[in-house]
């Protein structure tokens, strides 16, 4: 059977050249995904409609030579399956009704996979429709990060209302992150039920948190995630990506268990290859401007990133979501760019 290289990667096998996949991959910067949307009605809409997602998730991989595709989903379908309200509004980004301490307490698990069932449905159509060369990511949310979501309603430039509530409810706070990793870890097993070959934890808020907090609020309950999935799944293959954990990284590495860690664009190359373990995997780390802008500003960077991790198994990827703004010629270079020896 041909070698997936992106799962590889992951489980620590060093490629001649990094496989690539692109954060948000499937989005508003391609003009199919832009009219499939607008046929799935809202955004929720398109995630929990099982052939939409498929196609939408499959569109990046017509075009370019990535190794990997993505479960088109968002992070905030938790929340949703939870039972608090979750919208998309265009140019807004998700919008909930703030959950205070009673709301926490009425949070169900009971139904939350019967919800998230369209989700697994597409991730089975997926897989079943790709390559076999080509992995399938599955994802969600990390506790603390959709938890910032669930506080403020929004997002928030610093987290601030949710970095607030942790320190003067730590009871409350503690039941809603125990109902967070609850439901991750049924819906990410359920995820390698229906054919995902990896998932990532996205902790995009893992920035503004001092050690005490980070260990409490990032790395304890990613760590009870990796191990509550392994429980079922022995040796689930698992990448993590705590932006913004600067000083923290090398600390989320060894203490989650995670097999791969994703890197945002603000960590020096340099730091990241001599403080994290020697075997273990990187992905990223590209700043997604240097896409939207392409030539020397894109190119000399991807060589310098190509270069720093030369010796250690390596995913190429952005250190952050493509954004609407990047030129479809751009993503083409940048992928050929990576693939050339
Ligand atoms: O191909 C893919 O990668 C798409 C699948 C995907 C993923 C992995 C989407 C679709 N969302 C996500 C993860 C996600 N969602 C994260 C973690 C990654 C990150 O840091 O960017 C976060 C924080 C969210 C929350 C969210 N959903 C935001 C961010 C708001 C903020 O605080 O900055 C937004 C704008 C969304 C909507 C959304 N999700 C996905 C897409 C394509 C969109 C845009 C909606 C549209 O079509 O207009």
């Amino acid at each position: 059977m041909a070698k997936k290289r992106m799962l590889a990667t992951v489980l620590g096998e060093r490629q001649d050249t990094p496989p690539i996949w692109i954060m948000r991959q499937a989005g508003r910067y391609l003009p199919e995904y832009r009219e499939t949307r607008a046929k799935a009605g809202g955004f929720l809409d398109l995630c929990y409609n099982p052939e939409l997602a498929t196609e939408v998730t499959l569109q990046p991989l017509r075009r370019f030579d990535l190794d990997a595709a993505i479960l088109f989903s968002d992070i905030l379908v938790i929340p949703d399956a939870l039972g608090q309200n979750v919208r998309f509004e265009v140019g807004e980004g998700p919008i909930l009704e703030p959950i205070g301490l009673k709301g926490i307490d009425g949070l169900s698990r009971e139904r939350a996979l019967e919800h998230l069932a369209p989700v697994l449905e597409a991730v089975t159509r997926i897989r079943s429709a790709l390559a076999p060369e080509k992995t399938l990511i599955g994802f969600c949310g990390s506790p603390w990060t959709v938890a910032t979501y669930m506080l403020n309603g929004r997002s928030s430039p610093d987290q601030w209302v949710a970095r607030r509530f942790a320190l003067e409810h730590p009871g409350a706070f503690a039941r809603l992150m125990d109902v967070l990793v609850e439901t991750s870890i049924d819906y990410l097993v359920a995820q390698f039920v229906a054919g995902a070959d990896v998932v990532q934890l996205f902790e995009s808020w893992a920035l503004n948190l001092d050690d005490a907090a980070f260990n409490t609020q990032v790395i304890e309950p990613n760590r009870r995630i990796i191990a509550g999935v392994r429980r079922r799944i022995p040796d689930a293959p698992i990448i993590g990506f705590p932006r913004g954990a600067a000083g923290n990284l090398k600390r989320y590495a060894e203490r989650t268990g995670v097999n791969a860690l994703g890197l945002d664009y603000a960590t020096p190359l340099d730091f990241a290859d001599s403080t994290l373990p020697k075997d273990l995997p990187v992905q990223g780390n590209l700043d997604p401007l240097r896409l939207v802008v392409g030539g020397a500003a894109m190119e000399k960077r991807v060589i310098e990133i190509k270069e720093a991790f030369a010796n250690r198994p390596h995913i190429f990827n952005l250190g952050h979501g493509i954004v609407p703004e990047t030129p479809i010629a751009h993503v083409e270079r940048l992928v050929e760019l990576v693939k050339k020896g």
